[in-house]
């Protein structure tokens, strides 16, 4: 069978399986499902209730990046370096990746201007660390696209929609290559 994603409309950990699918050509169904009023075969296949899902022959696989490491393994091109310790190091900043899009997400709930505020200070906190390690261009690893960028781009995404509500989110003046990166995977 064609693996099936299973998704919701909004999540950005969906899109990051996604764009690795899309990376890799694989021809793949997809399917939403309304996290509010989920239906009963979603309840019985998610374990937390939770997307992604990713429904392939010999079952069904949760947690996006579980999922997309099944990808890597099983479908080229190769989106990890072949070096342990710089695909280790990829690996890390994958896991990051999902706490500064967690933050992302904080930004379009919180109720309150203070914790609107604290929010972009944490976020600013992390692509200021991430400006530090970013030494290749035009992505993450140089000039092959990779899983961190995959992970990492529906985050950058998001917070240029919200910057088209309120600007001033990130001070991209002093992150000119996390700037220059998150251009490139827009544009991508
Ligand atoms: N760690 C999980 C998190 C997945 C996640 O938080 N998905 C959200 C949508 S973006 C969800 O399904 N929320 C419904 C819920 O938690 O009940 C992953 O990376 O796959």
């Amino acid at each position: 069978m064609k693996p099936k994603l299973i998704s919701f409309k909004l999540c950005p950990l969906v899109q990051r399986v996604n764009i690795v699918l899309m990376k890799k050509s694989v021809d793949y169904d997809l399917v939403y499902v309304d996290l509010a009023s989920p239906p009963e075969w979603f309840r019985r296949l998610s374990p937390f209730g939770q997307v992604p899902l990713l429904q392939v022959d010999e079952g069904v696989l949760f947690e996006s990046v579980a999922i997309i490491e099944y990808l890597e393994d099983r479908f080229v091109p190769r989106l990890y370096p072949d070096d342990a310790y710089i695909r280790a190091q990829n690996r890390s900043w994958v896991e990051q990746s999902g706490e500064t899009t967690r933050a992302a997400f904080y930004l379009t709930v919180k109720e309150s201007e203070d914790e609107y505020v604290a929010v972009c200070k944490e976020l600013s906190e992390k692509l200021v660390r991430l400006e530090s390690v970013l030494l290749s261009e035009p992505y993450f690893n140089g000039s092959e696209f990779g899983i961190v960028d995959a992970s990492c781009a529906p985050f950058f995404q998001r917070v240029s929609f919200l910057e088209e509500l309120r600007s001033g989110i990130v001070d991209w003046d002093h992150l000119p290559k996390v700037g220059r990166w998150k251009d490139v995977l827009l544009q991508d």
